[in-house]
């Protein structure tokens, strides 16, 4: 009877802040994305089928570089310009290898500019790595939440590196690539994967010298790329990329706040175009895929790993491998698990 109690009490718990959070208690958003940060996806799962319906409509912008490239500022910068509009802002830094210095640093910055108070700015950084379900599936959760909660935007700053950063960029509607001047080898690294889900690049630091050849760089190789670029899916990035669409390369001060309007404006006419010739939702359409088959995927290990080691009926398999005869090599009794599974012989 006790687990029984306690997992009712922990869904009035979530029921409980999912009301605060639609009251627009920011506390609440924030209790809401530790919980799926701690809990995996079996608590999103909970919070998702209660929340859905109020999601979808927050405009959802990436940012990504290098450490160091000024991502934490150039967010601030944008978040100040779109919360003097009057709007509601999310802010999600990702930094998986330092839990405190994206959220703590941006917090400093906003802060200073007395952002931080606003009641219509909400920050959150997030670095848990190999909890369940992973990062990038927290973060999209929080995504979510921040978006139930109302955002009319939510940025989401990550460290460009692993294959589970650029995993959350899946979720982003807009994104811009970081790439200031002086970082010789870096533009080798987005040669390598990073182009394919850069809508915008931002050479921020213009003040710096070397802007302008990271400028012509950037211009050359989307030049040479220009003939290679269909509207296609890089199943690699899983990311939908249209030819219409040439990534603007704009220079920008973060710390000035140089040039940071025609950033915007950028971003607007991005927003603008991925509605109108339907990009928008074709990459929706692809990253919920994706999305249905991660969680398809967590779920179905969850129940074949208990399978194995709690079903008693598995030990007669198991004994056939041992025998080491043709046919009881682990692959083939895998197979047949996997389909007896399908048939429901174990339950
Ligand atoms: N000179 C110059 N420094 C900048 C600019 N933008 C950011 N910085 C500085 O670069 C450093 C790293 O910035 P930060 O936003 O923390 O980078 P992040 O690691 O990418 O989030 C900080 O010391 C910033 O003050 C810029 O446009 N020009
Ligand atoms: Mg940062």
């Amino acid at each position: 009877m006790e687990p029984l109690k306690k997992s009712s009490e922990a869904e009035f718990e979530l029921q409980n802040l999912i009301e605060r959070m639609r009251k627009g208690d920011r506390r609440a958003v924030a209790r809401l994305i530790t919980k799926v940060e701690n809990g995996g996806p079996e608590v999103s799962k909970k919070i998702l089928k209660e929340i859905y319906p109020e999601t979808g409509k927050s405009f959802i912008i990436g940012i990504t570089g290098a450490p160091g490239s000024g991502k934490s500022t150039l967010t601030n910068q944008v978040a100040s310009e779109y919360l003097k509009k009057g709007l509601k802002v999310g802010i999600i830094a990702v930094d998986p290898t330092s839990p405190f210095s994206g959220g703590a640093l941006l917090g400093d910055r906003i802060r200073m500019k007395s952002n931080f108070t606003n009641k219509n700015l909400f920050i959150r950084s997030m670095a848990n790595r190999g909890k369940l379900g992973g990062l990038a599936m927290a973060t999209k959760e929080a995504i979510h939440i921040l978006d139930a909660y109302g955002s009319d935007l939510i940025i989401v700053e990550t460290v460009g590196v692993g294959q589970s950063e650029i995993d959350i960029f899946k979720s982003a509607h807009t994104t811009l690539v970081i790439m200031p001047p002086g970082m010789g080898d870096e533009i080798q690294a987005i040669k390598a994967g990073i182009t394919e889900i850069t809508d915008i690049f931002v050479v921020n630091k213009m003040d710096r010298d070397g802007a302008d050849k990271r400028v012509n760089e950037l211009e050359t190789m989307l030049d040479i790329g220009e003939n290679i670029v269909v509207d296609q899916i890089n199943h690699n990035v899983r990311i939908v990329k249209s030819k219409k669409w040439r990534p603007p390369v704009i220079k920008t001060n973060a710390l000035s706040g140089e040039n940071v309007p025609e950033l915007i404006k950028l971003i607007e006419s991005h927003r603008e175009f991925s509605k109108t010739s339907g990009l928008k939702k074709k990459r929706l359409a692809y990253r919920y895929k994706h999305y249905v088959v991660d969680i398809i995927k967590y779920f179905q290990n969850k129940d074949i790993e208990h399978l194995i080691f709690s079903n008693p009926k598995i030990n007669d398999f198991v004994d056939q491998i041992l025998s080491y005869k043709t046919g009881s090599d682990p692959y083939s009794i895998s197979e047949i698990i996997l389909e007896l599974f399908s048939k429901r012989y174990f339950s």
